[in-house]
Parts: structure tokens; C-alpha cells; sequence
């Protein structure tokens, strides 16, 4: 009975070194995780948070400079590639914002388009957000940021879908979810932007997340609901609608984070979910920390609630 007792306790030491160890990431801040798969490795582009003091940020609120990117083989060790993009290399982005918030990367036709919002330097269209690409190579950069961000874009949280026809899609939000065809250079739209309208209507939606499963197309979002964001999702099947609300992925009430930003990826035979709250920093939820769950889905095609693990 003891060794039966011993072995058991070691095979559960062994399937908990083989986890995903939440937070991911602990020698800095992390939020609004991109998973990407990138051969045999899952890339993890975040927004990085800092602290933001007088003269650099509005104190109290989010403030993000620059952005690293993560890889892993194993979901346990992350190796971190550096900076990639930082906005004061960012020709229309303005460097005292400190507003780099969630990106985005998408694979094609041999480079990678990194997607991140700014805020635009003052000019005769106003300010506010907008939408950068940078390209690289490699997933890891180095990345050259384009002159200009995207024409016919305002918004924050880009997500970029590729169907399997080679039709490449656009995300993003302002309020509400927005999307548009991208033209095959990845850089212009191709369709002007039509509002995704998902159920419930009311409260902010952002941080669109789009995949697709047996045909059928998830949109992915947090929700603004009893003050917190709690993960949802609408499917359809065209990647530009009509959506209808299928539920809720992560509830709100497990976290004491009032943002929360998700994405999806399969890596391995296993469906994972990316997200974030604020484990390292209990008492500032603007310092938050990316965290990594197993996503199942029911034989419908819905997708049961993920529980967070907190090891
Ligand atoms: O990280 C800043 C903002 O908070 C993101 O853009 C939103 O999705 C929310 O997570």
C-alpha cells in the first residue's frame, strides 16, 4: 500500500512538472497574451506592464512602453526574446503615451506581422488610437515598424485571423468589436469595417480573439459584466458573422482583475486558453501576469468553462 501510495504521489509530481506553472511570466508584468503556434514552439506576444510615474504615464492607470515576446516548447519554461518593438521606434506613435497596449502576430507567406495599437502622435486627424503592423522574419523580431498605422482603423486590441482560403481578417475594438478583410500585403483593409454585434448588447466589449474549429468560427471576448471582465464567446459560421452568443468561457468572479484578455490556441493535441489577472500584484490590477489553462470543448462544439489553476 505504501509503495502504491509513493508512486502515486511521484507520477503526480511528474504530471504537475509537465503544467503550465501560473503565472507564466514573474520577473516582469505581463497582460493580454497572443498565443501563437510557430512550428514546434508556442510564441506568446503579452503587452508589458510598468508603473507609471510622474512624468512617465498617468500614474494609476496602465502604462506600457515596449513589448517582449515569450516561447516555450513545454508551456513550463519561457524563454524571453527581449524587446521587439518599443514606441519610441515607432515613427506615428506618440513616445510619451505609454500606450502599447494588447498586439498581436500572424505568420505569412514567410514573415511575421506583429499588430499593436498606440497612440498617434497629434495630427490633422486628431489623436487617439490607432493600429501599427511591424515585420519581421522571425517571431522573435527584430521587427521593423511601417510608417504609417493602418488606414481606416481607430481602435485598440488588433486580432488577426488567416482562413483557410488565404483570406486574412482583421480585429478590433472601440467599444464594441469591429472587423474588415485585410488586403494579401497584410498592411491595408480590404473591406470597409463592420461592427460584429454580439449578444448580450450591453457593456464594453474588447480584446477580440478570433479562431476556428470543425468549420466553425469563435469569437472570443471579455465583457465588461458586474464591473469585471469576464471571458465570453459568439460563433458563427463566416468569420465576419452574424455572431450568436454561445456563453461564457471564464467567469469573472475568480479574479480581482477588472480586465482580463484571452486567446486560444491548440498546440499538441491539447486546446489552451491564454489569459490574464493579476496574481503577482494583489493590490494593483494594473500590473497583471499572463496565465495559461486547458480549454476543452463539448461534443456540440461549445466550450466548457476553464478554471483557473494556481500552480
Ligand atoms: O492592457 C490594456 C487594455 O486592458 C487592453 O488593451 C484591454 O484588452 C485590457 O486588457
Amino acid at each position: 500500500k505504501q509503495i502504491k501510495h509513493s508512486l502515486l504521489v511521484l507520477m503526480m509530481l511528474l504530471a504537475g512538472n509537465a503544467m503550465a506553472q501560473n503565472p507564466l511570466i514573474r520577473n516582469q508584468f505581463s497582460a493580454d497574451p497572443s498565443a501563437r503556434v510557430f512550428g514546434d514552439r508556442v510564441y506568446v506576444y503579452p503587452s508589458h506592464d510598468i508603473l507609471a510615474t510622474p512624468g512617465h504615464g498617468r500614474v494609476g492607470w496602465f502604462c506600457m512602453e515596449d513589448y517582449h515576446v515569450f516561447s516555450s516548447s513545454d508551456l513550463t519554461e519561457w524563454t524571453d526574446h527581449g524587446v521587439i518593438i518599443s514606441q519610441n521606434k515607432v515613427p506615428w506613435a506618440d513616445s510619451a503615451a505609454y500606450s502599447m497596449w494588447a498586439p498581436d502576430c500572424i505568420f505569412r507567406n514567410g514573415k511575421y506581422y506583429f499588430y499593436f495599437p498606440a497612440t498617434e502622435k497629434s495630427s490633422a486627424n486628431g489623436r487617439g488610437f490607432r493600429v501599427g503592423v511591424a515585420i519581421a522574419d522571425k517571431p522573435y523580431g527584430p521587427f521593423v515598424p511601417q510608417k504609417e498605422p493602418i488606414a481606416g482603423i481607430r481602435g485598440i486590441d488588433p486580432n488577426v485571423f488567416m482562413d483557410d482560403d488565404g483570406q486574412a481578417y482583421i480585429y478590433w475594438a472601440q467599444g464594441n468589436i469591429y472587423a474588415a478583410k485585410l488586403k494579401s500585403n497584410m498592411l491595408e483593409l480590404a473591406s470597409e469595417p463592420v461592427t460584429l454585434g454580439v449578444l448580450p448588447d450591453k457593456g464594453l466589449k474588447e480584446g477580440p480573439y478570433l479562431f476556428k474549429r470543425n468549420g466553425m468560427y469563435y469569437l472570443t471576448y471579455p465583457h465588461v459584466a458586474n464591473k469585471t471582465e469576464r471571458l465570453e464567446y459568439a460563433m458563427s459560421e463566416s468569420p465576419l458573422g452574424p455572431f450568436k452568443y454561445a456563453g461564457v468561457i471564464m467567469d469573472e468572479s475568480v479574479s480581482g482583475c477588472w480586465t482580463n484578455h484571452q486567446s486560444v490556441i491548440e498546440f499538441k493535441k491539447q486546446w489552451y486558453l491564454f489569459y490574464h489577472n493579476n496574481d503577482l500584484s494583489p493590490k494593483f490590477d494594473k500590473s497583471r501576469s499572463i496565465r495559461a489553462d486547458s480549454l476543452f470543448f463539448n461534443q456540440d462544439g461549445t466550450i466548457r468553462p476553464v478554471m483557473q489553476t494556481f500552480r
